[in-house]
């Protein structure tokens, strides 16, 4: 097929996250055993997680309201929906649901997947005047529960959904802003993992002018803490009705920047290479060990001195009988495999010697391919020549013969090697050197790496 423009257009975000996700997994594959189980875990539920998304289109961008019990969660999102909906506390506990505002149209994908019940979903337009609609479309709001709450189910909505929204807003009050439980198991690993957040100190009403700024300084400085020096505090009341413009015009900024869903992907994927390269310890560049040092060593272990040094006395006039060649032993093959192990993983940590020698052939399988490939070799036979001869011509001829030999010998011993030994190692090394690539935000792939 000879290549379309079509072909050549630079990939769209989803094509370059879709491939990111794939080179994540085969990275994980290739390292087997040297990832912990419970990274793996991780790993694995980010690549799905991401792959789900992806599949739903980024078209969309998930915002979920989160913090305590009787923050203003619901409060909140029903000032930006515009009616009451999502339903606000008298009495605690409340929301024991979530609930979900959709613009443009009813994502009814995205929010199955998301876990929204279907009587909590809510599709906002008709109310609307026209630029609202411009304005919030694609956004889908979520009301979350209260991560604190004393019912079990209530953390576990908030612990599965918020790895899955694009944007988080995390509502704070001036008596719980600085609960350790929700900065530490939740602020501060979205923020480690690069989630875009922003943070809202509702209940400002309750506090004079002066208390309120107190507080606001003082969460910020809790946010360097967490990782998110440069995001700002918004003071806001859902009661008054202050600081919700400045809300609702963060939100609709967030809805219009499309990528933000990208971002938020990207982010998943870069985090769980990240724990993936922290599981793995990098310590060093891997190297491939000489290949022809390895055929040579084999090569003499087969017993090719002998062969090249009678096929070299018959070169040189003198009458010899040129052996057959042994061939090689399964213990012989099995030392010079581990010693190619041992310094194909030199340097890296252990776990990955168990990686390349699962991936190389083992030792008895190689043992009977050179051996199979050496019998199908016929070794010429210089006939002694009768006559004089001078003895440079003789000791030249002698020395091609050898040489001719050993090179025969040699290719046919490394047509095994290569494919059995060289190309899975180079293979590993090049996942290995994948996760460089993994851990990093940049959103165009690597260039191919040089093979040795
Ligand atoms: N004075 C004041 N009261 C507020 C404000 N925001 C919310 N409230 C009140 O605080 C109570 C709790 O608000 P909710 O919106 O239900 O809080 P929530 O975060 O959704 O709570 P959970 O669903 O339990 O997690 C309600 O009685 C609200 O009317 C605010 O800015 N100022
Ligand atoms: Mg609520």
């Amino acid at each position: 097929m000879s290549p379309s423009f079509q072909m050549l257009t630079p990939p769209d975000d989803t094509t370059v996250l879709r491939q990111r996700a794939a080179r994540l997994r085969s990275a994980m594959e290739w390292s087997g055993d040297a990832i912990a189980p419970s990274v793996r875990a991780e790993v694995l539920s980010a690549i799905e997680r991401s792959e789900e998304r992806l599949g739903l289109g980024v078209d969309h961008t998930v915002i979920a309201f989160a913090g305590g019990t009787g923050s203003g969660k619901s409060s909140l999102f029903n000032a930006i929906v515009g009616r009451d909906f999502a339903v606000p506390g008298i009495s605690r506990p409340t929301t024991t649901e979530m609930s979900a505002a959709t613009w443009g149209d009813h994502a009814t994908a995205l929010l199955d997947w998301l876990g929204v019940a279907p009587n909590r979903r809510m599709k906002r337009d008709s109310l609307l005047d026209a630029q609202d609609q411009s304005e919030f479309a694609g956004l889908v709001l979520i009301d979350l529960p209260d991560h604190d709450s004393v019912y079990p189910e209530h953390r576990h909505i908030v612990s599965r959904v918020v790895p899955m929204a694009d944007l988080l807003i995390w509502v704070m009050d001036p008596q719980k802003y600085a609960d350790n439980a929700l900065h530490a198991e939740y602020v501060a690993i979205a923020a480690s993992q690069g989630r875009p957040s922003l943070v809202v100190l509702n209940h400002i009403d309750r506090l004079s002018h002066e208390q309120g700024w107190q507080v606001v300084l003082d969460l910020q400085r809790i946010l360097v803490d967490d990782g998110l020096p440069d995001v700002p505090v918004l003071p806001i009341s859902a009661k008054t009705g202050h600081g919700i413009e400045v809300l609702r015009a963060e939100i609709a900024g967030a809805a219009q920047a499309r990528t933000i869903a990208a971002e938020a992907v990207r982010a998943d994927l870069v985090a769980a290479g990240r724990a993936l390269e922290r599981a793995l310890a990098r310590e060093s560049e891997p190297a491939m060990p000489d290949v022809l040092e390895m055929v040579t060593t084999l090569a003499r272990a087969a017993g090719v001195d002998a062969v090249a040094e009678a096929t070299a006395r018959r070169a040189a006039g003198k009458a010899a009988k040129v052996p057959a060649l042994p061939g090689l032993r399964v213990e012989d093959v099995e030392r010079e495999r581990l010693d190619w192990i041992d310094a194909a993983t030199h340097g890296l940590p252990v776990t990955w010697h168990r990686v390349v020698r699962d991936a190389v052939a083992p030792a008895d399988a190689l043992a009977d391919e050179i051996n199979a490939a050496l019998r199908t070799l016929t070794i010429p036979e210089p006939e002694p020549r009768s006559g004089f001869t001078s003895w440079v011509t003789r000791s030249s001829r002698a020395n091609a013969a050898d040489k001719d030999v050993r090179d025969m010998v040699r290719m046919v011993i490394r047509a095994v090697v290569e494919p059995l030994v060289a190309e899975p190692t180079e293979l590993i090394h090049q996942a290995y050197r994948n996760l460089d690539e993994l851990t990093e935000l940049s959103s165009s792939p690597p260039a191919p790496r040089s093979r040795r």
